[in-house]
């Protein structure tokens, strides 16, 4: 339908660049610590709000005219849309996408329609990423629009639905598989309660963990290597979701036997929502070698909702590229715009402007976060600081071979110790140097 036709296509024109359209920090093919730019963000475009959302919100219908949007649900619109969707991708010169099953064909009455339909947008879409090189960061199915997931998929009271929840599940995961997705999502958007009144909660877990088991080992069965993540959320539309935060997902993950096997997708304003700041989230997981990949957007801080705009705060993304360049990167994950532009932004342009803004301010956090942690002086303070638990009564401590005692009768022994200051400013005027 040649929506986008009238756009150029995005090139990289240096930082002093006052052109809208034009890249000053990305440049896929720069090395950074020996690494091509690309290979660290994997950046990725969400199908679901550049070419599902019509503009609606909860006051209002739809704002935007795209022309997709007037085709109905047949597999010729869902072909259109793709046709318009991948022409996006190639003027944006953005290397990956991620997709719901429902935002790429309707999945029809039942489970046998779905994976009719399912399939036959597959092989297009093979078609189209194989004619223009954009490859799949991840599949997910969306088990949160449809009326029948309501009281939730996995953690449905009715055991049909979870069924029916494993059958659709069963087919976005063979065919993200088929199309080489690097990851595969699930975002429990329905696993969770609207009042603990009808819920048993340890019910609702235990069917969730036995639910999560199964995608695994499906998983393990069909041969996927991409890796199964878990997109935490407090709330929204459950009251409580039961991937409230990285920690929540972690001991999930440990109580029903799957750490090592599921990862975290983050999310920006998932974290905010849960309140959190992004970087806590990331530290956290991390820290546990638990993060899998990155929905890179922004919420409002007035408003507590999600709003899904685009991150425009260098500070937070440089620290968060920071933190993950200290870690050595992703494995299999990478940077999706789970982002939309707001309901007033109706032309296509928008959309390019949203996309352009997020990925270049993603690629400058990546080389501010390089120099910071090439000029050393952030982690090799934090690294003085915990200096005393690397070695000799410290290490000890850890290493669990002193009692209580025997760690109290040290401190009896030992000088009286004295506290030292945690330069919070100091570090905080460093990385303004960074920024
Ligand atoms: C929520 O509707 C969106 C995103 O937050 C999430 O990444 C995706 C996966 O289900 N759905
Ligand atoms: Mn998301």
């Amino acid at each position: 339908m040649g929506y986008f036709s009238d756009l150029p296509t995005v090139r990289y024109e240096g930082p002093e660049s006052r052109n809208p359209l034009a890249f000053r920090y990305y440049q896929p093919d720069r090395l950074v610590l020996g690494k091509p730019m690309v290979e660290h963000l994997r950046p990725a475009v969400c199908y679901w709000h550049s070419f599902c959302w019509p503009g609606s919100d909860v006051f209002g219908p739809g704002t935007f005219t795209r022309p997709w949007l007037t085709l109905g649900d047949g597999l010729d619109a869902a072909k259109a849309k793709a046709d318009d969707a991948f022409d996006f991708f190639q003027k944006l010169t953005i290397p990956y996408f991620a997709f719901h099953d429902v935002d790429a064909v309707s999945l029809g009455n039942n489970l046998t329609e779905a994976r009719s339909n399912l399939d036959a947008i597959a092989d297009y879409f093979a078609q189209k990423m194989q004619q223009t090189g954009v490859k799949l960061l991840w599949g997910t199915a969306n088990l949160f629009s449809h009326p029948r997931y309501q009281a939730g998929g996995a953690t449905n009271p009715d055991p049909a639905i979870f069924a029916y929840a494993a059958g659709q599940v069963r087919n976005m995961l063979e065919v993200t598989h088929r199309l080489g997705g690097k990851n595969y999502v699930l975002w429990g958007g329905r696993e969770g309660y609207d009042t603990l009144l009808n819920t048993d909660m340890r019910q609702e877990l235990d069917q969730l963990g036995r639910f999560l088991n199964l995608v695994v080992e499906h998983k393990h069965k069909i041969g996927f290597k991409g890796t199964i993540l878990i997109e935490p959320k407090p709330c929204e539309p459950t009251k409580h979701q039961y991937d409230f935060d990285a920690a929540t997902v972690h001991a999930l993950l440990a109580k029903y036997g799957l750490l090592g096997e599921v990862k975290l997708n983050l999310e920006v304003n998932h974290a905010t929502l849960a309140g959190h700041s992004f970087e806590h989230e990331v530290a956290y997981a991390l820290g546990y070698g638990l993060l899998g990949s990155v929905d890179l957007n922004r919420g409002d801080p007035q408003n507590g909702w999600d709003t899904d705009q685009f991150q425009n705060d260098i500070q937070e993304t440089t620290l968060v590229l920071y933190r993950l360049l200290h870690a050595g990167g992703l494995d299999t994950g990478g940077f999706n715009f789970d982002a939309k532009v707001r309901r007033q932004s109706i032309d296509a342009v928008d959309m390019l402007h949203g996309h352009v803004g997020g990925l270049d301010l993603l690629a400058r956090a990546l080389l501010n976060a390089e120099a910071l942690l090439a000029d050393g002086q952030l982690p090799g303070f934090v690294a003085n600081r915990y200096a005393g638990w690397k070695s000799g009564p410290g290490a000890d401590i850890l290493a669990g071979k002193l009692s209580l005692v025997e760690i109290a009768d040290q401190a009896v022994a030992a000088p009286v110790p004295h506290p030292v200051s945690g330069r919070q400013e100091m570090l905080e005027n460093l990385v303004q140097r960074f920024i």
